[in-house]
C-alpha cells in the first residue's frame, strides 16, 4: 500500500489536472469532505486554497497542531476572524487574480462577504465540484476503511438480531444497533439509523418511533457505520414471525430484483443501465409504481455520493468504485421491502463488500 503522503499528492496532482481543465488559477475547497480527501486534514473547519504551484490550509489556532501532523505537504496558515484578512494577504502574495470555489457548497452570505471585501482584489469564480469526480474511484487505502466500516456494521447488526421481536420499541432497536456499530469501534454513524416497521415499513426513510413491534410485521433496517473517515451503507428487512405469502412474494421480487442488478455491475457499463435491469424486474410485476427511489448511489467519505444508479447518470462504472444496490417495494398501508448491499466495481464485475446476515426469516 503507497504512503499516505503519497496518496495525497497524487490527489492533488489529479485535482490539478482538473482545475487546469475548468481554467481556474486556483480554487478555494471547503467541503470537509474535499477537504480531507485533498489534505488529510480531518479537522470540521478549514480552507484549502490549491494553485498550479502552492497548496495552503487555513486553520483556525485550534487546529493548528492536528493540520500540520495530517497534511504535512500543505503550506499551514493560522488564521484570526476575520478570515478575509488573511485571505487578502494571501492572494496578495500569491498575485492571484481569479479564485474558483464550490459552487453547490458556499452560501449566498458567504459569496457576498467575499466579494465585498475581496471583490477589489480578485474575482470570485463559482466552479462545480471538482474533487467528487475524483472521489468516484477509491484507492486501496480508501477501500481499507470503507470495510472495516462495513465489518462494524455487519457484525453490530449480529448483536441486535435477538432483539428484533415483539416487545422491542423501533427506537430501542435503533439505539441498540448504533451502540453497538460505535462499541465495535465506529467513529460515528453514517447517517441516521432507519427502524421502519409494520405499516410503517412502507416508509421508504421512517425514522425510529416508539411503535413496539408485532408478529406479522417486516421491519426495515437501514444503518451504516463510519470509520476512518469513511461510510458503509447496508439495509435489511425481517418478518416478526413466518411471513406471509404476500411478504414472501414481495421480498423474493426484490432480491430477485437485486441479484439481476448485482450481475449487471461490470466495468464499462453505464450507472443508468444497472439500475433499468433491476427496475424491469420490478416493473414486470406491476409494481414499477413502488420502486419511487433510485437502484442506489456511491458511498465514501459522505453516505450519498457520485456516480448514483438511476436513468439519467451516464457515468461509466470503473473499478474501484463503491455503490449500493437497494431496489424496494414500498405499498402504503401494507408496508414495504427494501434490500441493500455495498459493492465494489473490480476488473471483471462487481464484489459485494456487506456480508451481514439476510434473509426474510432470520430473527
Ligand atoms: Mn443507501
Amino acid at each position: 500500500m503507497p504512503e499516505l503522503k503519497d496518496v495525497h499528492k497524487n490527489r492533488l496532482d489529479r485535482f490539478r489536472q482538473r482545475m487546469e481543465e475548468a481554467g481556474a488559477e486556483a480554487v478555494i475547497i471547503l467541503k470537509p469532505e474535499n477537504r480531507a480527501y485533498l489534505s488529510g486534514f480531518e479537522g470540521s473547519a478549514g480552507m484549502l486554497l490549491i494553485t498550479k504551484n502552492q497548496a495552503l490550509l487555513l486553520v483556525d489556532f485550534r487546529y493548528l497542531e492536528q493540520a500540520k501532523n495530517q497534511a504535512p505537504h500543505f503550506e499551514i496558515i493560522q488564521y484570526r476572524q476575520p478570515l478575509s484578512e488573511t485571505l487578502r494577504r494571501v492572494f496578495q502574495e500569491l498575485n492571484l487574480e481569479m479564485v474558483g470555489f464550490e459552487q453547490d457548497y458556499v452560501t449566498w452570505e458567504q459569496y457576498e462577504i467575499w466579494t465585498t471585501r475581496l471583490g477589489d482584489l480578485v474575482e470570485f469564480i463559482p466552479l462545480p465540484d471538482l474533487t467528487q469526480k475524483l472521489r468516484m474511484v477509491k484507492g486501496a487505502e480508501e477501500l481499507k476503511a470503507i470495510m472495516e466500516a462495513v465489518a462494524i456494521a455487519d457484525s453490530a447488526f449480529l448483536d441486535i438480531l435477538p432483539l428484533i421481536r415483539p416487545g422491542f420499541q423501533e427506537r430501542e432497536l435503533a439505539v441498540e444497533l448504533e451502540y453497538a456499530m460505535r462499541r465495535r469501534g465506529a467513529q460515528a454513524m453514517a447517517f441516521e439509523t432507519i427502524v421502519a416497521s409494520g405499516p410503517r415499513s412502507s416508509l421508504p426513510h421512517g425514522a425510529p418511533t416508539e411503535r413496539v413491534l408485532q408478529a406479522g410485521d417486516l421491519v426495515i433496517i437501514d444503518f451504516g457505520a463510519k470509520c476512518q473517515g469513511y461510510c458503509s451503507d447496508c439495509t435489511r428487512t425481517v418478518s416478526i414471525g413466518p411471513p406471509t405469502p404476500k411478504q414472501r412474494e414481495i421480498y423474493d421480487l426484490v432480491q430477485r430484483a437485486q441479484d439481476a442488478a448485482l450481475k449487471a455491475i461490470s466495468p464499462g457499463v453505464p450507472a443508468s443501465r444497472v439500475d433499468a435491469v433491476a427496475r424491469q424486474i420490478i416493473n414486470e410485476q406491476g409494481y414499477g409504481e413502488t420502486f419511487g427511489h433510485s437502484l442506489g448511489h456511491g458511498v465514501g467519505r459522505v453516505v450519498h455520493e457520485e456516480p448514483t444508479l438511476i436513468n439519467r447518470d451516464q457515468t461509466i462504472l470503473q473499478p474501484g468504485m463503491v455503490v449500493t444496490v437497494e431496489p424496494g417495494v414500498y405499498l402504503p398501508g401494507w408496508g414495504g421491502v427494501r434490500i441493500e448491499d455495498l459493492v465494489v466495481v473490480t476488473t471483471s464485475g462487481c464484489e459485494v463488500l456487506t456480508h451481514c446476515i439476510k434473509g426474510l426469516s432470520i430473527t
